[in-house]
């Protein structure tokens, strides 16, 4: 639904990803109607003054920054500004909340969105003390105090919450592996293809779509490569920069990817090649962040239905040079069903091979 006017500040580290950066805004609010970048942050408000003076003139109804915004800084803005600030945090929680298919999914967000609000409401319990805040901004100090308890006794709930999930999750998981049952995750940055990957491989008929995080918790299925039987998991997209917060609440559901016995990585072979090597590269530092060493992996590389041959081969090169073994490099139509008689036989050598 659209909100009314949305502004949007995009810091110039993003200035290469900048549609990446609008589709986020859009997946959330349908439409940017002015983009301003900004090259250096102001400590104070983030945005710099003369813009701040202009929006005080001519308010929007979202003021959304890509950028993650300090207590202060949300603060110092709403004192000028009479409008919802959403910073790039809040912005992928929200786009998370409206995807969450899952209890465990929807826990998560709201234990990453009530972590990214402690410090919010603290900074507005601190600013009534000194009366920075009188009669403005909502609830009173009070009523701030009081919010912050009720936000911390949910936490500790969520958290026990979310546990017994994994707990129960961690449960089947040890039952394959003691049944011997090879097990391959998907994995790769999100609208890569990894879903339509997945129920192509399994049968299944997961949701999949444009829009980024279709997938918010791991999905799991059979299938089965010449009477051997597999287990397929599909996982939760990575994005650029996933802001910390989200990180830790998320990358737990990405423990699939570490107990598994061999990662495919999608990934999308229509981006232009400067991103389809960044991506490469900072899913391997994802993998080593969540513990992953020395796993088998393959790379899918999706999406050839959208591409010259040539480019196609290109990027093959390219990735070679990156991962030094050409043969663990399929390029592959999830959607169109090319060459998966390929990867399925590379995932059979693979694990035979374990
Ligand atoms: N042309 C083309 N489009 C594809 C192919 N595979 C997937 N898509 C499209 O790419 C979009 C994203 O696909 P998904 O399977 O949802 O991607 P995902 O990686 O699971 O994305 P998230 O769950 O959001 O992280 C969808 O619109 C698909 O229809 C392909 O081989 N060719
Ligand atoms: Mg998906």
């Amino acid at each position: 639904m659209k909100p009314g006017r949305v502004v949007a500040f995009i810091p110039s580290k993003y200035r290469d990803f900048l549609d990446e950066e609008l589709t986020l805004i859009r997946a959330v609010y349908g439409s940017v109607d002015e983009v301003h970048m900004v090259r250096k942050p102001n400590t104070r408000t983030y945005i710099q003054k003369d813009k701040l003076e202009y929006l005080s003139q001519n308010p929007p109804q979202k003021l959304v920054v890509m950028d993650i915004l300090k207590p202060s800084q949300v603060s110092n803005i709403l004192r000028e500004v009479n409008t919802e600030v959403v910073d790039r945090v809040m912005l992928i929680l929200e786009i998370f909340a409206q995807h969450a298919g899952s209890r465990e999914a929807l826990l998560q967000i709201e234990l990453a969105r009530i972590k990214h609000m402690l410090p919010l409401v603290k900074d507005f319990i601190r600013r009534s003390k000194l009366g920075e805040l009188a009669g403005y901004l909502g609830p009173g100090r009070y009523g701030y105090e009081k919010y912050y308890t009720y936000l911390r006794g949910r936490e500790s709930r969520i958290r026990r919450e979310i546990e017994e999930i994994r707990r129960v999750r961690e449960v089947r998981r040890e039952k394959r592996i003691r049944e011997g049952v090879p097990h391959v995750a998907i994995a790769g940055y999100t609208c890569a293809g990894k879903t339509t990957l997945f129920n192509a491989l399994t049968g299944k008929n997961m949701p999949v779509g444009p829009e980024p995080f279709t997938t918010l918790s791991p999905k799991t299925a059979k299938m089965d490569i010449n009477g051997v039987h597999i287990v397929v998991t599909d996982t939760v997209g990575f994005i650029r920069d996933l802001p910390p917060e989200i990180t830790e609440a998320f990358y737990a559901t990405l423990e699939e990817i570490t107990a598994s016995d061999l990662i495919v990585l999608v990934v999308d072979s229509s981006k232009p090649k400067f991103r389809v090597v960044n991506e490469i590269e900072s899913s391997m530092r994802v993998f080593n962040e969540i513990g992953v060493h020395g796993k088998p992996l393959l790379i899918a590389l999706n999406k050839i239905d959208l591409v010259d041959g040539g480019v196609v081969d290109e990027l093959m090169d390219d990735i070679a040079m990156l991962i030094g073994d050409s043969s663990k490099i399929i390029p592959i139509s999830a959607e169109k069903r090319i060459n998966l008689d390929k990867l399925k036989n590379e995932v059979l050598r693979t694990i035979k091979g374990l």
